[in-house]
């Protein structure tokens, strides 16, 4: 009987409410850094940072002469397969220009 206020629900009886709150990671991000060397010219490495970093002309040359200067350079930070994928986009741009230029990734 549906309405029966004595009956206790077979189905229901015992439950406990719970409330999940579902657990989101965050992926690892990871540096794309580019590498000086003696050869491949400025104009390139800048070229470089505009096609596959998305980065204006003059962040570009900020980034170019940082690594020019310093050895090395952050271009962006992205999730692995991203980071990945930028890796060898470069290497194989600048191989096909036969220049030594060299990228790589680090964890954050
Ligand atoms: N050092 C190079 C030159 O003098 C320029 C350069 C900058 C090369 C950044 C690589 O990642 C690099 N032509």
């Amino acid at each position: 009987m549906a309405n029966n206020p004595s009956r206790i629900d077979d189905e229901t009886s015992g439950d406990v409410a719970t409330k999940t709150r579902p657990k989101t990671q965050r992926p690892s991000l990871y540096k794309v850094l580019l590498l000086n060397d003696d050869y491949t010219p400025m104009e390139f490495v800048v070229l470089v940072l505009q096609r596959f970093f998305g980065k204006s002309a003059e962040d570009a040359t900020r980034i170019m002469l940082q690594v020019h200067q310093k050895g090395v350079g952050v271009c962006g930070i992205y999730t692995y397969e991203i980071a990945e994928t930028k890796v060898t986009q470069v290497i194989e741009f600048a191989r096909q220009h036969q220049h030594p230029l060299q990228c790589t990734m680090e964890k954050e």
